[in-house]
């Protein structure tokens, strides 16, 4: 392994004067952004192939190497990461770097085998931080604003990363962590944060405790919350811009890229969040037949290739996450990405019909008389699949409404998807709530020969 990396190409970790001015790379021009991919893509290649003998076998195996990238297109000819390849060199035989070099390690646990362990230098960190306070900046969050970062701390990307990004546009933070929902509500009544960071059901679940104690959750200080690390749509966005009278923005990343702040929403377009291309570059690819790359506008599954990491660059990394590119508007030089409502992980194939928890949510919010609050149970009774949507009426719905609602949702669900499925509307506050990532899919099918 060599241990002299030569420098990233044109990054500098200095912050501005004025922390809440946008930085030279996020107003570059799509030309400008474009020849820096080229320039930092060329490094990245060189730096994985030369240091991580994972890449130097994958790119050997497919008979590529560095040299052969002369344009942005010729990524193509490149091989795809996925999460097994990180499992297959646990814990740290994916880094590029000496161990001496990485200051700081998380890893995410994963619903099976092994975590996935990520690695950050001090200049990786530092990047990281510019790109969270740049999309916190974009959100509307300005240097001096009180911040409640209810994104959990530990291993997960989301709290640490938040924070420092925070730090680093100049904002004071409160690290609360997720869960303690009463003190949450306690240090926003008290300290008055002028926004919060968590996952969107998270804030739901803030909302709901703050009627339960009897308190209006639209008379806090909250102005702007920054939301992530899971699917929502846009009925949930208005559901919590009304209900808490913020302004609902979006946050994404996933921590193989780097963790939160891969991409972030403008609050004065609020039409998706813009990918930072000088650190990232986005595919789209047919997650069936991943030999084809998709064209902006085309729907796929997300792809990215780190273009300034260190410690761990990645390479055509597949996210599993299903969405399209869009030219950018609040920054130009830097794409947009669909609404991210769908993982590939997450589809559920009931009877031959696919379906998402999201559409789910999405059909619910316009069915008067359900909440946002609920699970799906898959069960095999006989030998078909059957999925019942467990769902709370919302406190104001009487059990007469909930039933009618449910009759409702059924039949909703049954033409806008295709599946039939079951609907069991429950009391408010039968399910249990998120202090982080929701899980929303139970999957009680007994295996039968
Ligand atoms: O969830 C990083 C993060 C923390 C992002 C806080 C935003 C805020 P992972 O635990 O590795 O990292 O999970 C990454 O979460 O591939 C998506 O499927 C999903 N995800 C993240 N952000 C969004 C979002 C963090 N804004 C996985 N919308 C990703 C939809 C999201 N899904």
């Amino acid at each position: 392994m060599t241990t002299t990396t030569p420098a990233v190409p044109r990054l500098d970790h200095s912050v501005a004067e004025d922390r809440s001015a946008p930085d030279r790379e996020e107003l570059m021009s799509r030309d400008e952004v474009e020849a820096l991919q080229l320039e930092r893509l060329q490094w990245t290649l060189r730096h994985a192939y030369e240091n991580v003998p994972m890449y130097t076998r994958k790119f050997d195996e497919a008979g590529v190497h560095p040299d052969d990238l002369k344009e942005l297109d010729d990524l193509a000819k490149f091989p795809y990461t996925d999460k097994s390849d990180l499992r297959d060199n646990y814990p740290f035989d994916t880094f590029a770097v000496p161990m001496s070099q990485v200051r700081r390690v998380h890893a995410s646990s994963g619903t099976t085998g092994k975590p996935t362990v990520v690695g950050y230098t001090e200049g990786d960190l530092a990047s990281w931080a510019t790109l969270v306070a740049r999309c916190l900046r974009l959100s509307g969050v300005r240097p001096g604003d009180l911040l409640q970062n209810s994104y959990g701390y530990g291993l997960f990307t989301g709290g640490l990363g938040a924070h420092y990004g925070a730090e680093r546009l100049g904002c004071t933070v409160v690290p609360m962590s997720g869960g303690q929902t009463e003190t949450q509500i306690q240090l926003i009544h008290d300290f008055e944060p002028a926004a919060i960071l968590c996952t969107p059901t998270y804030l739901l679940a803030i909302m709901d405790a703050m009627r339960g104690l009897g308190i209006d959750p639209r008379g806090t200080s909250l102005r702007t919350a920054v939301l992530g690390a899971e699917p929502w749509t846009y009925k949930m966005r208005q559901e919590l811009e009304d209900g808490m009278g913020v302004n609902a923005l979006d946050i994404y990343g996933l921590s193989e890229v780097m963790g939160p702040g891969v991409a972030g929403e403008s609050c004065e377009t609020k039409d998706g969040s813009h990918i930072w291309e000088d650190h990232f570059r986005p595919e789209i690819i047919d997650p069936l037949e991943p030999t084809r790359t998709r064209a902006d506008g085309e729907d796929g599954e997300l792809v990215f290739t780190s273009l300034t990491k260190v410690a761990m660059p990645v390479i055509r990394y597949r996210t599993h996450d299903l969405t399209h590119l869009m030219p950018g508007t609040a920054r130009p030089g830097h794409r947009r990405m669909g609404a991210l409502t769908v993982r590939n992980d997450d589809m559920i194939i009931l009877r031959g019909v696919n379906l998402f928890p999201t559409q789910i949510e999405e059909i619910a919010l316009t069915v008067p008389g359900l909440s946002p609050h609920f699970q799906l149970e898959l069960t095999r009774p006989g030998r078909m699949d059957e999925l019942t949507v467990k769902i709370e009426r919302r406190q104001d719905a009487t059990a007469e409404d909930g039933a009618a609602a449910a009759r409702l949702l059924q039949k909703e669900i049954k033409t806008k998807i295709g599946s039939s499925v079951r609907v069991d509307v429950l009391e408010p506050h039968a399910l249990p709530r998120s202090v982080g990532k929701l899980r929303r899919i139970y999957d009680n099918r007994q295996v039968r020969d």
